[in-house]
């Protein structure tokens, strides 16, 4: 795909040598590796575990991160990073997104130095897979009301709940889960696998996502030493900072889907003929379509952008991150279902990978705070008024 055809205002002039450096590579890889299997692996229903190990070598997890082995790039380089992988599928940007965002990021962040030690390193390399349990099956937008609970005993911490939704949560060695503590207050603790009355189950089925693992956790009289509670956790604070390395993530890698849609329909519109000879493109209506999905993916791109110095700056605001989560997410989803229009019937075929991010998208647009979530988090910020009750 050329770059160029989605590069309107030439943002990549505003690139650092090594910025585009990393998004090549990522390109590369994504091309070599990921595209030639993902529609076999995304139509069997699995993660193609046998990049993993692959993306540790290559610094992906985490990649924003400094020492323990992390490639310490700075946000843009990371936020490209995402977009690449998710031009390949949303399931490996997820894989990737989990893995350093909501995994690698809170033990860094709130762990000790030995849990540190222990862990980043592994993910690091993808010799360990995390997951992130947050969500349960009766809170979802709300993970205030979460019904996990972990009481203290002596030595040990006793967990009970369920969590649902979970990506990789039967891959993970070790999960990162929030559960309430006896004083009221959520925490986050380290449960690693095999752990007895720690269980975790697969979602079939799926019609999004087909690529990536999603799984329900289950946690009855759990005992995990008190060494594994994250210990600079005090509040739900620690989880939602959390989210905010992964929506930034999630802002930057939709564009990738978006542009491969994009791509996708620019090309067949110039291929196919209907009234006349005349390739469609050659309609008002179907250039209208065009012009539409690039600007959107071009105000997306400038947001993100932004978006990205504000972060290395330290200045990124949660409700800004929510700015560019609701947009872009909404822009790609919108771009990938005018895809599947200007493709016509072929539009629904496994032979284009329009389909398939259009279906990603939709869980994308869901997870990480719905839409609607993120409406109210910019309407709190505009009014200052609450409106999530
Ligand atoms: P609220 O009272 O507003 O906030 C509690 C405290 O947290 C602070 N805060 C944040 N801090 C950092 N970053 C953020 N994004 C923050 N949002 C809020 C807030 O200032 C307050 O601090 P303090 O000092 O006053 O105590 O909390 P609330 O319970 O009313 O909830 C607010 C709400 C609704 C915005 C929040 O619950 C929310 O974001 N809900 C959406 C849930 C969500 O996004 N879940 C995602 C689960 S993980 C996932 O989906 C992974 S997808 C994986 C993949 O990529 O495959
Ligand atoms: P609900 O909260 O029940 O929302 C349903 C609808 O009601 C939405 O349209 C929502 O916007 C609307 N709504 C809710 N409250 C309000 C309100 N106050 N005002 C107006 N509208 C409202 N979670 C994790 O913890 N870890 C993971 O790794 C993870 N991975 C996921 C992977 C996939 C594939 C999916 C689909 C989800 C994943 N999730 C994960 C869960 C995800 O974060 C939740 O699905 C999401 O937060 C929404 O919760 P819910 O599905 O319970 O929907």
């Amino acid at each position: 795909m050329s770059a160029s055809n989605t590069d309107f205002m030439k943002l990549d002039e505003l690139l650092t040598d090594e910025e585009r450096l990393v998004r090549d590579s990522v390109r590369e890889f994504v091309d070599k590796n990921v595209l030639p299997i993902i529609e076999e692996h995304y139509q069997a229903g699995q993660f193609p575990m046998q990049l993993v190990g692959i993306m540790g070598e290559l610094g992906y997890f985490g990649a924003n991160l400094e020492g323990y082995g992390c490639a310490g790039l700075n946000n843009i380089a990371y936020g490209l990073i995402m977009q690449e992988l998710e031009r390949g599928d949303s399931g490996l940007r997820s894989f990737v997104s989990v893995q350093g965002g909501l995994v690698m990021y809170p033990i860094y962040s709130f762990g000790s130095e030995e849990q540190k030690d222990q862990w980043v390193p592994r993910l690091q390399s993808g010799k360990a897979i995390g997951c992130f349990g947050l969500t349960e099956p009766d809170f979802g937008s709300n993970p205030a009301g979460m019904r996990t609970r972990a009481r203290r005993e002596g030595d040990c911490y006793l967990l009970n709940g369920s969590k649902a939704w979970i990506t990789n949560g039967t891959l993970a060695d070790v999960a990162v889960v929030w559960a309430k503590c006896d004083d009221e207050k959520v925490r986050g603790f380290l449960v690693e696998k095999g752990t007895p009355g720690f269980g975790s189950r697969d979602y079939h089925n799926k019609h999004s996502l087909r690529a990536s693992v999603t799984s329900e956790l289950f946690f009855d009289n759990c005992r995990i030493p008190a060494s594994n509670l994250l210990p600079k956790t005090e509040g739900l604070k620690n989880a939602l900072m959390c989210l905010n390395q992964a929506r930034y993530g999630i802002a930057w890698g939709v564009m990738g889907s978006a542009m491969v849609c994009f791509e996708t329909a620019r090309r067949w519109s110039l291929e196919r003929k209907q009234f006349a000879d005349k390739p469609i493109a050659s309609h008002q209506i179907v250039q209208q379509k065009l012009a539409h999905m690039l600007t959107e993916l071009t105000k997306a791109q400038l947001l993100s952008y932004r978006l990205g110095q504000l972060k290395d700056a330290g200045k990124a605001r949660p409700e800004q991150i929510s700015m560019a989560k609701r947009n872009n997410v909404a822009m790609a989803l919108e771009t990938a279902r005018i895809a599947r229009d200007i493709l016509g019937a072929n539009g629904i075929l496994s032979d284009y990978p329009v389909f398939r991010h259009m279906a990603n998208l939709e869980s994308v647009y869901t997870y990480e705070g719905t839409h609607d979530m993120h409406t109210l988090i910019l309407g709190q910020s505009i009014t200052g008024i609450p409106a999530f009750e």
